[in-house]
C-alpha cells in the first residue's frame, strides 16, 4: 500500500483538474463524484537499477490520490459525512487553492481569496473533530468518574485540544506533544493531518501574483509547503507522451512535472524515504518514514521480515551505480551489516535476513 492523499478544497477550485494532472486518468467527473488513483512515485533511480538488472518486474514506490468533491456544497444532504470519511481515510490532505481571477470560470465565491478560502475549510475540518472529541469525552466520562488514570489524563487532553479548536485552532497548528496526540490517536482528527498547499494558477507568468504570495504566507506561517500549479495547463501536457511532456514544461517554465512536484513536497510533509530491493527477479521501490529502525523498515516488505528479523544487508545507492555492481560494492567495504537499531535511510539497497 502506498502513501495515500486527499485533494481537497472548496468548489470549483481545480481540484479534478489538478487530479486529471497529476494521474493522467483524465477524470471527466466535475462535483460529486470521486475519483481515485494509484499513481507510480517518479523516481530516476528506478530507472537506473533497472538499467543495471534487467529484471522480469519493476514495482516503483506508489501513491493513491483520491479527489474529494468540494464538501461545502455537500452539506446538508447526508453527503459530507461521507466525503468527510474520505479525508478520514488519507494520511495528507493536498489542499488546493484557487489563486487566479477568471470571471468566467464559476467558483464559489465572487473574489478570490486563499486566507478565506482556506479558514472556510478549515472551519468544516474543526466542525467535524468537535464532533469526534465530544463522542470521545463521552465515552470517557465513566472512567474519569470511576478515577482511571490513564482516562483522566486522556480527558485533560481531549479537553484542552477541543477548546483550542473551538477557538478556531486546527489540531495540526496547536503544537501538540507526543503524549497529546497519543490520547487522540484513534480520533484520526482530520484538522490534525498534514496539509499540502497547492496554488492553482492560470499561468506560469502569473505565479507570482498577489494570491499565490498570500498563501506563501500562510504556509510558511504553519510551517506547511506549498507548490504552484497550473492546473488546466499540466493536464492537458499529462495526455501527452512522455518526450512531448517534457518538452512543454520546459516552455511552462518548469523543470519537472506536478506530478513530480507534488511527491518532492509530499514526502517532505510525511518524512518519507524510499529504499530499494534489487535482483534479476525484480527491482522495487519501498516507501518508509524517517527515523524508522531497520525492522520496521523490513516489515513493510513483509510482516515476517519484521517478526524474524535478524540483520539488514545495506548498500548506497550511489555506490553501486559508480561502481558498477553489488560485487564491486563489497569488495571496496561498502556493504554493511546493520542490526535493529539502525534506521533505513533514503536511497538504501537492502536484502533482509529474518527467520522464518
Ligand atoms: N483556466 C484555468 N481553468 C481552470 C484551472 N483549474 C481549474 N479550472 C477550471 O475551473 C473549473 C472547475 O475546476 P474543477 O477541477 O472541476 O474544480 P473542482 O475543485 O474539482 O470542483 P468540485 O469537484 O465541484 O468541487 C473547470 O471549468 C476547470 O476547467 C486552471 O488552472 N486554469
Ligand atoms: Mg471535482
Amino acid at each position: 500500500m502506498g502513501l495515500s492523499c486527499g485533494l481537497i478544497g472548496l468548489p470549483s477550485c481545480g481540484k479534478t483538474t489538478i487530479y486529471n494532472a497529476i494521474t493522467a486518468a483524465g477524470a471527466s467527473g466535475y462535483g460529486t463524484e470521486m475519483n481515485q488513483a494509484v499513481v507510480n512515485v517518479p523516481d530516476q533511480r528506478i530507472n537506473k537499477l533497472v538499467e543495471m538488472y534487467h529484471p522480469r518486474k519493476t514495482v516503483p514506490a506508489t501513491l493513491d490520490v483520491v479527489d474529494i468533491p468540494g464538501f461545502k456544497m455537500a452539506q446538508g444532504d447526508g453527503r459530507g459525512s461521507k466525503l468527510l470519511g474520505h479525508i478520514k481515510d488519507v494520511e495528507a490532505l493536498l489542499h488546493v487553492v484557487r489563486c487566479f481571477e477568471d470571471g468566467s470560470i464559476p467558483f464559489a465565491y465572487e473574489t478570490i481569496d486563499p486566507l478565506r478560502d482556506i479558514e472556510t475549510v478549515d472551519l468544516e475540518l474543526m466542525a467535524a473533530d468537535s464532533t469526534t472529541l465530544q463522542n470521545k469525552l463521552t465515552r470517557l466520562e465513566k472512567k474519569v468518574h470511576a478515577n482511571d488514570k490513564d482516562a483522566i489524563r486522556e480527558n485533560a487532553h481531549c479537553e484542552k485540544i477541543y477548546a483550542a479548536i473551538q477557538q478556531g485552532i486546527p489540531a495540526r497548528k496547536q503544537k501538540l506533544t507526543a503524549q497529546e496526540i497519543a490520547s487522540i490517536y484513534e480520533c484520526n482528527l482530520v484538522s490534525l493531518k498534514p496539509v499540502l498547499y497547492i496554488a492553482n494558477v492560470k499561468s506560469m507568468p502569473d505565479a507570482n501574483n498577489r494570491y499565490v504570495n498570500a498563501l506563501k504566507q500562510i504556509a510558511d506561517a504553519e510551517n506547511a509547503e506549498m507548490i504552484i500549479v497550473c492546473g488546466k495547463d499540466e493536464a492537458d501536457i499529462s495526455q501527452l507522451a512522455p518526450e512531448e511532456q517534457k518538452e512543454f514544461l520546459k516552455d511552462l517554465g518548469l523543470m519537472e512535472s506536478s506530478m513530480e512536484r507534488l511527491m518532492h513536497a509530499a514526502y517532505k510533509i510525511l518524512g518519507l524515504i524510499n529504499f530499494f530491493t534489487v535482483g534479476e527477479d525484480e527491482v522495487r521501490a519501498w516507501t518508509c518514514k524517517k527515523g524508522d529502525k531497520a525492522p520496521v523498515a523490513a516489515g513493510k516488505i513483509h510482516k515476517d521480515m519484521e517478526k524474524g528479523f535478524i540483520r539488514l544487508e545495506v548498500i548506497r545507492y550511489e555506490d553501486l551505480i559508480e561502481l558498477g555492481s553489488e560485487a564491486a560494492v563489497a569488495k571496496s567495504g561498502k556493504k554493511r551489516m546493520e542490526g535493529r537499531e539502525y534506521e533505513v535511510q533514503d536511497g538504501d539497497i537492502v536484502m533482509v535476513l529474518f527467520n522464518k
